[in-house]
């Protein structure tokens, strides 16, 4: 396997960063994870402009443009022979000192892109649904870190997988600070109620997934109402239908929350319409190498 860093391919064996870069130290950088789907990358240019939002919010200046960043994406995948893929892109501060203090990282950024072969969640996932539960830890304050910046700092995510791993689940709700259902540690939550589809609001402690935009779109194609509104752990439980999306995750279905079963208590038919939908456009759109 070969890792882009910095302008170069290395191999993984080689591909290593300094004990003093911020990145390890302080979780001082921004990542992205894309997946690429029969040589087309999925929504790059939607990858790539949040990496350089999340990045310009923290004062992080990646030291190439856009569009070179999009060609060491698909240099990578081509170099690793790939056509089916999942890539993670980070950008670190770079090599400092000790302090916290940015501007003693006079190196510039590290820019690292690794693509392999995508791990893929278990069948059962998909077939028969997620149980999930809601967890202490709350999503960090829009005020403080904001949940839109995808930065190295994912401790915050981190916990909360830790509280649901403990307590016997593979994945945890996350509220807000106000207590509304925010999001999952790695992915974005929807419901159906009747014909209509739910997702939180990206204002407050959501990020803007880009599968999350994906499914919306399908949906105003297909001309499901959709709501972008808050939502309640009690609309969750009543909802008729639940399900996740994520880069890694694609569409998952949920099952049973806190101990309440949703809806029927299988995958719904508006997720397997769903997902059934996102399949067909991974597979028709993207940027072709
Ligand atoms: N919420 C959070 C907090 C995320 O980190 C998503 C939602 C989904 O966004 P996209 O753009 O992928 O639809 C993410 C995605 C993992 C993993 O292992 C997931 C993410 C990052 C790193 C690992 O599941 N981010």
């Amino acid at each position: 396997m070969k890792i882009y860093m910095n302008g170069k391919f290395v191999e993984k064996e080689d591909a290593k960063v300094s004990v003093f870069d911020h990145g390890l130290l302080y979780g001082d950088g921004v990542f992205e994870g894309i997946r690429a789907y029969g040589r087309r990358v999925f929504k790059l240019k939607e990858h790539i402009v949040r990496l350089y939002e999340s990045a310009h919010s923290i004062m992080l200046d990646i030291p190439m443009t856009q569009a070179e960043m999009c060609n060491a994406v698909v240099a990578t995948l081509k170099t690793n022979n790939l056509s089916d893929g999942y890539i993670r892109l980070i950008v670190t501060r770079g090599v400092g000192d000790l302090g916290l203090d940015p501007r003693k990282c006079k190196g510039g950024p590290s820019v690292i892109v690794i693509a392999d072969k995508i791990a893929l969640y278990p069948e059962k996932f998909y077939k028969e649904g997620l149980a999930i539960i809601t967890v202490p830890t709350v999503r960090n304050l829009p005020e403080a870190l904001n949940p839109q910046l995808k930065t190295l700092n994912y401790l915050n995510n981190i916990l909360a997988k830790i509280e649901a791993v403990n307590l016997g689940y593979d994945e945890a709700i996350m509220l807000d600070n106000m207590g509304y259902v925010a999001e999952c540690t790695g992915d974005n939550i929807f419901i159906v109620k009747g014909e209509h589809l739910y997702t939180p609001p990206q204002c407050m402690g959501t990020l803007r997934g880009i599968t999350r935009d994906s499914v919306l779109e399908i949906a105003h194609k297909q001309k499901i109402d959709t709501h972008e509104h808050v939502i309640t752990r009690h609309e969750v439980y009543n909802a008729d239908e639940c399900f996740l999306t994520g880069t890694a995750a694609e569409i998952v279905p949920v099952v049973k929350i806190d101990g309440r079963p949703i809806g029927t208590g299988k995958p719904g038919a508006m997720t397997r319409r769903l997902i059934g939908l996102f399949k067909e456009l991974t597979r028709r759109e993207g940027v072709k190498y």
